[in-house]
């Protein structure tokens, strides 16, 4: 009976420690997204008045449109998006 409480109480153990270990990942995932919309809100805001304007959105989404339109033809394609899309897989592996 001991060592079924015994082995009852590493697993139960175990198990925690996995919950733990899981909240932090999550928590790790949640600052670097946040870290990174920061960023990405304090590029936007290029007056630096703690908020985003229509036009500084508008600027920053321009922006983002010519660096997907490789060959600037004013559309975006299929190749293109893939493009964009592996640069970004690439940055989120680093
Ligand atoms: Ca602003
Ligand atoms: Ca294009």
């Amino acid at each position: 009976m001991r060592k079924l409480i015994a082995l009852t109480a590493l697993v139960l153990l175990g198990s925690n420690m996995a919950n733990a270990s899981d909240d932090e990942q999550i928590q790790k995932i949640q600052e670097k997204v946040q870290g990174r919309l920061q960023k990405q809100v304090d590029a936007m805001d290029t007056n630096k008045d703690g908020a985003i304007s229509k036009q500084e959105y508008l600027t920053h989404a321009e922006k983002q449109f010519n660096r997907m339109d490789k060959d600037g033809d004013g559309k975006i394609t299929q190749t293109e998006r893939g493009k964009a899309f592996d640069h970004v897989k690439q940055l989120r592996s680093e």
